[in-house]
């Protein structure tokens, strides 16, 4: 008799227990369903991407071993997030490539250089006579954009045939918050940018090529630049 009663009371607790398990589980698949519904929410906001695309030509080809830079940059903003993706060839092989976007505080105005932007006369544009164009150097693409470091050895690696391919995707509001610092230009707007790319061999530049931020001048001779619009 007094077995049966302890097996009753245990038999309970079991029931108890499982019971209260399976409510868990019930509650549990409830705020699955809740979180679901938040992640549809939130992509359904992110629809809204925006585009700019600048297409890259050639400048100073005659210093780049008459090689032609070309190729592609793409910045797309999605929320928070902007994805950068820049595909170029025509690049000195296994050489790190400086590579920004320029741009000026009044905005407007900005293009890319042609050879009426050689100030003096030596053939070559050079990152100094860019500048006027083209806008000073403002936001680097290497391995960390917001850190706004020009001067770094984290800029892409052209492969052997000349070929860069990056794609880096930042943090906007971190991106933004150091750009307004920085530059005191609160709109962040990346159709009024150019995009400029550097660099030849060592010997490729004459004396009077000139350089900013005490880079040698053939790490910062343009090569390559394109002009940012929205699609
Ligand atoms: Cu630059």
């Amino acid at each position: 008799m007094k077995n049966l009663k302890t097996n009753t009371t245990i038999f309970t607790i079991i029931l108890v227990f499982g019971l209260s398990l399976i409510s868990c589980k019930e509650n549990n698949r409830e705020q699955d369903t809740i979180s679901g519904n938040q992640e549809i929410l939130t992509q359904g906001e992110d629809t809204s991407t925006r585009t700019y695309r600048a297409q890259i030509s050639s400048i100073n080809a005659g210093a780049n071993g008459n090689r032609n830079v070309t190729g592609n940059v793409t910045l797309e903003v999605q929320g928070d997030q902007l994805h950068i993706t820049v595909e170029a060839s025509g690049l000195e092989p296994d050489m790190m490539h400086l590579q920004h976007l320029h741009g000026l505080k009044e905005g407007n105005g900005i293009s890319c250089p042609d050879p009426s932007a050689d100030n003096n006369n030596d053939g070559l544009v050079d990152i100094t006579e860019a500048y006027d164009v083209a806008g000073v150097t403002m936001i680097p693409f290497h391995n960390n954009p917001p850190n706004m470091e020009v001067d770094t050895q984290t800029y892409p690696t052209a492969d052997e045939n000349g070929n860069i391919s990056y794609k880096q995707t930042v943090d906007l509001n971190e991106l933004r918050n150091s750009f307004n610092e920085r530059f005191d230009w609160e709109e962040l707007d990346f159709s009024k940018f150019t995009y400029l790319i550097h660099g030849v061999e060592e010997n490729a530049v004459p004396e009077t090529v000139n350089s900013v931020k005490g880079l040698p001048p053939h790490v910062t001779l343009p090569v390559g630049c394109g002009q940012l619009s929205e699609d």
